[in-house]
């Protein structure tokens, strides 16, 4: 065995020890043991594979004893609990995090050193858990890690997709996607709990009970089943769940006499239709069967979460009798992430008023009062409409239930505000335009929730004056803002363990991991000679893994003294990764017309961009063509190459911006103003004393207040700007500038190949409409845009002056932790408190 320990080492030592063992040798012995006696694969083999699924599991065990301390806890103390459901959970690799969460990193490093191998190597077998799309997913992980550090009582709810978003692969043509199998083998981090298990209705119809009630019934059943990852919190025992959802058809739906009668597609066929719903996280939509799963989708993690809510609140009796229902507010907190769980509302409803016998007033009054949404983005085509031809036919007691919202939503503004009546086409529910009758979710929220929030302040003040306005005189305390933050836990401490500890050295404390705004003391040191030595050695090093990485991704070699300039996001047009492209092909342009003596004077740059385009989103996928073609001739080009490279990383995911992040020194927040509603990844390249190019968007705008607007390269055109640039383009008074003209006509030329990217080059001129005529103002910010980077490029030739930046980046990032935002959403929405395992 190459490992050195092996074979040997897993089976000499099966001797378990307890599962809280300390000592390295007895965590060996329960490495080994897992190994030995979890068996999952032929015996006698301990290849890295196998070590990471017997750590995973020894790890696990740890986590099981204070997981089912913290039910117990909660169980006992009974108090009000939040429920965040989401349709996404980007949670990324969990060895690390766990390992690092209970602080055993160095026991279990020298427990596997004794086994022949390396914690580090080991940790890379682990797949990311990748059942969201990018932001909106990624934050609710970091929310789980804060709300567990917190030791606040809550959960995550969301579905156990088998496939999670698609791996990207480069080819000639571009971008493939390949479906991605996290739980091939298996995942060590889930507990299926057979024991909780929901029924989950789709289809049929409404039936009218003599009193007047009224009940769904017919359609189709399936079940959902709860599978459980643990959540552990940091420096506390709190250790708690996010409770995944997989459907399974009920045994009786599987027709054994059809079977039999050897007609066996038909007989599986609620089967089959049961496991399309957790199949694949974001079926494309484009047609109407893609539609109807995607809702299938939403309502399953809605229904079967707000069973599993209302059975804890009933099992939990206060005294003898049992509890009213007007104590479920004050015990449950239901979070909508964006409008996909919005069908929690109607359920709820359902749930209280057909199951439970409530009446209206009542059952309205207990949902409004429970339920809480965040907003995400302001993008039209993000805003969900679903047809109400599709919701009669797939919950036909929730469109009766939705359209009884909307009726007393509308009869109440005609009493109350008749001021406001000429704005009801646009604020009710219903939208019943005759050829496209929709239901607007994210008007239902509003209308239904106690508190609807932002996710940075420019974008929440956005939301209050410009898509909800409207509401906004009706309900002035309904609307809050509560800006993103990631956790310092993986997105500092794990990810960047050299600079974690410099900066607990300068500090002379660790509590900056858990209290995040004690990083401001490092603003004294700014300047210390001392500190900026270890910063730049500790920068370096992990430019050094960073580019050993690129290597093996790309085969592309880099030069880990050029400045690291980093762009990494979902591909989109708002994002503008064609600004960037365009102004590396005019600073290569620039290159090739120098004097070898001029290039010399440059600062040398590698650009390195990644993400993921939508399968169907076609001018996201030619700007990934063109960011590959760009890069193979510049890196190719040997007169220029030592000065500037253009590298596309391929499928980004967590566990790569866990090492492109820290070695970073430059990125790239650049949307148009007023598009990103706030941006995470811009928090954990600051966090990690990256600077930051951008504009005025999202939250650039608050960690540019907090770092210092002498530290932050900003330019473009400012929100409130943006409608009238727009026009002013669309009246023929935009002026291009020549840099941009020459950048596009260099394209043009075929200087990248000859694939066709005029379709791309299109868009940016014309007449101005969404998705044409420079939507996004890519030509509008062009120019300013390079002043800013000409800024960069002279402020990196200032070694004192960069890293003094860098440091004060780092030093004011502090306001970004998601302890924070959790805190907020925890006392100004939830209304929960602590609740700690002692
Ligand atoms: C995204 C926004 C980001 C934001 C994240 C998390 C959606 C719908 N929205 O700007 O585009 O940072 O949400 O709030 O994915």
């Amino acid at each position: 065995n190459k490992n050195g320990g092996g074979i040997s080492a897993a089976h000499k030592v099966p001797a378990v020890a307890h599962p809280l063992a300390e000592k390295p040798s007895e965590i060996a012995s329960n490495i080994s043991y897992h190994a030995q006696f979890s068996p999952h694969f032929s015996p006698f083999k301990f290849e890295p594979e196998q070590a990471y699924y017997a750590t995973a599991e020894s790890v696990r065990d740890r986590l099981i004893q204070q997981w089912n301390e913290t039910y117990r806890h909660f169980h006992n103390v009974d108090p009000k609990q939040t429920y965040y459901l989401s349709m996404e959970f980007l949670q990324g690799r969990a060895l690390t995090n766990a390992i690092g969460n209970l602080n055993i990193q160095d026991a279990y490093g020298d427990a596997l050193k004794k086994l022949g191998h390396e914690l580090e190597k080991i940790t890379e077998q682990e797949k990311d858990a990748a059942l969201g799309n990018g932001g909106l997913g990624r934050l609710a992980s970091c929310f789980l890690d804060s709300m567990a550090t917190l030791s606040l009582p809550a959960w995550g709810y969301g579905l156990r997709y088998k496939y999670g978003l698609f791996k990207q692969q480069i080819t000639k043509e571009g971008q493939e996607e390949i479906a991605e199998d996290w739980l091939e083998k298996f995942s060590p981090w889930e507990v299926v709990r057979h024991d909780i298990i929901y029924p989950v209705r789709f289809f049929g119809s409404v039936e009218v009970n003599p009193n007047g009630s009224r009940n769904w019934v017919g359609g189709e059943v399936v079940q959902a089943l709860a599978y459980d990852v643990p959540i552990p919190g940091y420096k506390t025992k709190n250790t708690i769940s996010l409770r995944l959802w997989e459907a399974k058809a009920c045994a009786e739906n599987f027709d054994l006499f059809q079977f039999n009668d050897s007609q066996y597609e038909s007989a599986a066929e609620l089967h089959s239709r049961a496991q399309q719903i957790c199949a694949v996280l974001y079926p494309g939509d484009a047609k109407e069967n893609g539609k109807l799963l995607r809702l299938k989708q939403q309502f399953f993690l809605c229904s079967a979460s707000l069973q599993d809510i209302i059975f804890r609140f009933k099992e939990r009796k206060l005294g003898k009798g049992s509890r009213q229902w007007s104590e479920f507010p004050s015990k449950v907190a239901v979070q909508m992430n964006d409008t996909h769980p919005t069908l929690a509302i109607p359920e709820l409803m359902r749930l209280l008023m057909d199951e439970e016998g409530l009446g209206w007033d009542e059952a309205w009054d207990i949902t409004t009062r429970t339920v809480a949404y965040t907003n995400h983005t302001v993008l039209p085509e993000a805003l969900e409409k679903w047809s109400q031809a599709v919701m009669w036919k797939l919950l036909p007691r929730h469109m009766e239930i939705i359209g009884e919202i909307d009726k007393r939503f509308i009869a109440m503004i005609r009493k109350a505000r008749p001021d406001l009546e000429s704005k009801l086409p646009s604020m009710c529910i219903l939208d019943n335009h005759p050829q496209k009758s929709a239901v607007r979710m994210a008007n239902l929220c509003v209308v239904s929730a106690h508190t609807v929030n932002g996710v940075a302040q420019l974008h929440s003040d956005i939301l209050k004056s410009e898509l909800f306005a409207d509401y906004v005189s009706l309900w002035p305390t309904k609307f809050q803002n509560k800006t993103n933050g990631i956790t310092p836990r993986r997105w500092l401490r794990f990810c960047s363990p050299e600079l974690s500890s410099i900066i607990t050295k300068w500090l002379k404390t660790e509590e900056w991991i858990t209290n995040l705004d004690l990083l401001t003391g490092l603003r004294q040191f700014a300047d210390n000679a001392d500190l900026q030595a270890e910063w730049a050695s500790a920068k370096m090093a992990n430019k050094q893994r960073l580019a050993e990485y690129i290597e093996r991704a790309t085969g592309e070699s880099i030069d880990p003294n050029s400045l690291f300039d980093i762009q990494v996001k979902r591909i989109h047009e708002y994002k503008r990764q064609l600004l960037n492209i365009l102004g590396a092909i005019y600073r290569y342009k620039n290159l090739k017309e120098m004097s070898p003596e001029e290039r010399k004077k440059t600062t040398s740059r590698t650009i390195m961009i990644g993400g993921k385009a939508f399968a169907t989103y076609t001018n996201a996928k030619r700007i990934v063509k063109l960011v590959n073609d760009v890069g193979a001739v510049i890196n190719n080009d040997p007169e220029v190459n030592s000065y500037l490279k253009v590298v596309f990383v391929p499928n980004y995911n967590v566990s790569v911006a866990e090492i492109l992040i820290p070695g970073s020194e430059l990125s790239q927040h650049i949307s148009t103003a007023g598009m990103e509603a706030s941006g995470t990844s811009n928090m954990k390249f600051a966090l990690n004393g990256c600077l930051i190019i951008g504009t005025l968007d999202g939250a650039n705008v608050e960690i540019r207040e907090e770092i210092g607007e002498e530290n932050f390269f900003l330019f473009g055109a400012t929100a409130d700007e943006v409608p009238r640039l727009r026009k002013e383009r669309e009246n023929g008074k935009f002026k291009p500038d020549p840099r941009f003209e020459g950048a596009k006509e260099f394209i043009r030329s075929g200087a990248f190949g000859s694939y066709d990217f005029n379709p791309l080059l299109d868009s940016l001129e014309g007449n101005s409409g969404y998705g044409r005529g420079d939507y996004f103002l890519v030509g509008q910010d062009f120019p300013s845009y390079m002043d800013a980077q000409a800024r960069v490029d002279e402020a990196y030739k200032d070694r004192k002056r960069w890293l003094k930046m860098s440091i004060l980046s780092t030093a004011g990032s502090g306001k970004f932790s998601s302890d924070r935002t959790i805190a907020q959403y925890a006392k100004e929405i939830w209304n929960i408190e602590e609740c700690r395992v002692p």
